[in-house]
């Protein structure tokens, strides 16, 4: 997640458009309500990006990740019914690349994980160098409360959404849902700005009773938001399975012996496509490991690491064992010594969040040619091998130029 770059979009052109779009609308619907309920259209965002200014690109996302945010409304502002949400929409060109993405709007009750549906998910086609806006007919009455808006990658960017740049980011507000890995506060993944999503409500002014006018009669400005998902040009190009030079992260014994000890704890290596085991543990005092790394994908110059996290919601571990393997075509290394014999670090697992670094980050270094996929398995086990005491976990990812 944390591949990006500096983009200066020239958007003020399409900006401009888009604030004439937003007034005409605007004005429409308070053409359209009755005057004796005085309308109140508000924008509610988190980030600080303003019309032209800096904002940063964020790569690394893959297909059927989430991007989402939680809104909260003044306490006066309650009733009110939520009848757009938009987003700037992005590519790593000059813009115009077209992607799928499911739209979910949830309650948010705290934490990670989102709370009810509110709508029925839905995929509508966005435009990169846009805002991209969508429409709730009925809108929807919120009473009470927070609700996150999340958009889904349907294939892997681009197009992808923007962050802003004016250097913090709200906490316990943005949020990823992370192939493997699940939900995550954006922050807790390196992210250091605000999505660049909105939503539009109507308050109602001060006569919450009557139902504000829907604006069911307001011809839909010509923003970029097809209303049916219809087919798509996926621009995926990430992998590329050819492998030439293939890098390894620090020492890389040439495999040829196999493990003398039978790694009888370790899960299998997949064989074809990797099917990353979900994190959420189905019993919530069963600890679980959490394989992280700032990306599915490298190019030269990205930032590389691999982090192991123990989340430990019982009682102190005292000599577990973790295991972090590399699969690579048919080779396997073991951390820490990045052998081929099972290898392992005995240690205390305290109760909460136990970080280990297993590879501090470094540059993906040029020419190292292109290679995927390659796999990291980490495991928790006893001190002899026998049982599993954490769900393990997958993260497996690629390299090109
Ligand atoms: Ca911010």
């Amino acid at each position: 997640m944390e591949i990006d770059h500096m983009k200066q979009k020239d958007l003020n052109l399409k900006c401009a458009r888009n604030v004439l779009f937003c007034l005409m609308t605007m004005t429409l619907i308070s053409c359209l309500i009755p005057a004796n309920i005085q309308a109140d259209i508000i924008e509610l965002k988190n980030d600080g990006y303003i019309e032209g200014g800096a904002l940063y690109y964020q790569q690394g996302f893959v297909a059927s990740e989430i991007m989402a945010a939680k809104f909260t409304a003044e306490s006066g502002d309650y009733p009110y019914q939520l009848f757009k949400v938009r987003v700037l929409v992005g590519d790593s060109g000059s813009g115009g690349t077209i992607g799928a993405f499911v739209l979910h709007i949830w309650e948010d009750t705290g934490g990670t994980t989102p709370g009810t549906a509110l709508i029925t998910p839905e995929s509508y086609q966005f435009t990169a160098g846009f805002w991209n806006e969508i429409t709730l007919d009925p809108p929807l009455t919120i009473t009470s409360g927070s609700v996150r808006v999340g958009y889904e990658f349907v294939l892997n960017p681009d197009p992808s959404f923007y962050r802003d740049a004016d250097g913090n980011i709200t906490p316990q507000t943005n949020f990823i849902y992370a192939v493997p890995g699940g939900w995550f506060y954006a922050e807790n993944l390196g992210l250091t700005g605000d999505w660049i999503q909105r939503i539009v409500i109507d308050t109602g002014g001060t006569t919450p009773t009557n139902t504000p006018a829907p604006p069911t009669n307001t011809p839909a400005p010509p923003t970029d938001t097809p209303v049916s998902p219809t087919s798509t040009s996926p621009p995926a190009a990430t992998d590329t399975p050819v492998p030439t030079n293939t890098m390894i992260p620090t020492n890389t014994p040439i495999p040829t012996d196999t493990p003398d000890t039978p790694p009888t704890a370790t899960p299998a290596p997949p064989t074809s496509t990797p099917v990353p085991p979900t994190n959420t543990p189905s019993d919530p005092g069963t600890p679980w490991v959490e394989l992280w790394m700032p990306s599915h994908y490298y190019t030269p110059g990205d930032p590389c690491a691999l982090n192991a996290i123990i989340h430990n919601p019982a009682d102190p571990i005292s000599n577990g064992r973790l295991i972090v393997m590399l699969i690579l075509g048919d080779g396997v290394w073991f951390w820490p010594s990045w052998g081929t014999s099972l290898d392992s670090q005995l240690m205390q697992v305290e109760t909460g969040t136990n970080t280990v670094v297993i590879i501090p980050e470094f540059p993906w270094p040029v020419n190292v040619g292109s290679y995927s996929p390659i796999l990291f398995i980490s495991a928790l086990t006893d001190s002899g091998y026998d049982d599993f005491i954490a769900t393990p976990d997958i993260w497996n990812f690629g390299f090109g130029t």
